[in-house]
């Protein structure tokens, strides 16, 4: 019987994930779940054959430069890979892979959710019932803007767009998406979608604008100071996706003066450091990154991750495979 490969699992994942991995592979777990530290980092590349990392793992290039023959496959724990130098990772023969598609619908879900808070000022009125400051009904209090009728450019139509465009349709949003390039025209008119090539021009036009592409070197501050100024002065802006997409401090500053109406975060440049500007914001709906936070999300990751691990291990090419030239 072939050797089992050394996995070193970066974070505490689901007990039934760990339970599997452990059945299957020689595992090393993070039992009482610390973000690794740079020295654990460098001495799981140095042994691991496979390493599981999540977003909370920078795998640049000093790190991978340090990483052992042995490290054949970075198999991530999530769908994002841009804490992966992946040019470093393919020139040194290392296989990575993501966990795309079980995230989807809870992340679209986490998205709808921001839309409707920041809208309907959800944040804002259960603060004000538990600060006691209340004092009851009256007609022109906490007055949001309503969905229905309104325009949401979704920005990136991939699987978690598509799935977020199926339901603000449903909540009476007309449906608009700026892409690399167009979705298939099937797709397009299922969604009732229209095709923006000029990313600046749908900026100026949308009531809401919602990222869920991914970070990539070409959508760094891809809403940077020029392109927040297009927004309409009402516009709410939501991101699930990561916060370099969009210049945090500039959009902190445009919400402060009401050069934009609203944002629902749950992703920021500087994690888990929060521009101090935003706190105090409360046309901000601010989330700690749990957009695809379900148990059931979880344990599908998990299974995704460990599909792509056992394929990898038995010498075959596993599907999730992330390659440098998709971003
Ligand atoms: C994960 C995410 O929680 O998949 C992603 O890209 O941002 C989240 O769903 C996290 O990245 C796990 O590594």
């Amino acid at each position: 019987e072939r050797r089992k490969p050394l996995v070193i699992v970066t974070r505490k994942l689901p007990d039934v994930i760990e339970t599997r991995m452990m059945e299957l592979f020689q595992t090393r777990l993070n039992l009482d779940d610390h973000p690794m530290t740079r020295a654990e980092l460098e001495e799981a590349v140095k042994t691991a054959d496979i390493l599981v990392p999540t977003v909370t793992d920078t795998i640049d290039e000093a790190l991978l430069n340090q990483a052992g023959p042995q490290l054949k496959m970075i198999a991530n724990f999530g769908n994002g890979v841009d804490h992966i130098d992946l040019r470093v990772a393919r020139n040194k023969g290392i296989l990575v892979t993501n966990t795309p598609g079980v995230l989807t619908e809870d992340t679209a879900d986490m998205t709808m959710a921001l839309i409707l808070a920041t809208a309907r000022r959800l944040s804002e009125g259960e603060r004000l019932v538990r600060s006691g400051q209340w004092t009851g009904w009256a007609p022109t209090v906490m007055l949001g803007s309503r969905l229905a009728g309104k325009r949401l450019g979704i920005i990136g139509m991939g699987r978690i767009g598509q799935a977020l465009a199926r339901r603000a349709k449903a909540f009476g949003l007309s449906i608009h998406y700026h892409n690399r390039k167009p979705v298939h025209p099937e797709v397009e008119q299922e969604l009732d979608a229209a095709y923006w090539e000029s990313l600046d021009q749908m900026l100026a036009r949308m009531d809401i604008v919602a990222i869920t592409c991914p970070r990539t070197p070409a959508t760094y501050h891809l809403l940077n100071a020029r392109r927040l100024a297009l927004l309409k002065p009402t516009a709410i802006l939501v991101n699930i996706s990561r916060g370099q997409v969009v210049d945090e401090a500039t959009l902190a500053r445009m919400l402060q003066r009401r050069e934009i109406g609203a944002a629902g975060l749950d992703v920021y440049e500087d994690e888990p450091n929060v521009d101090p500007k935003l706190l105090k914001l409360d046309n901000v709906v601010l989330l700690p990154h749990m957009a695809s936070a379900t148990l059931e999300g979880r344990i599908d990751m998990g299974e995704k991750v460990i599909v792509n691990i056992k394929t990898f291990a038995d010498g075959h090419q596993p599907r999730d495979r992330v390659l440098e030239m998709m971003f």
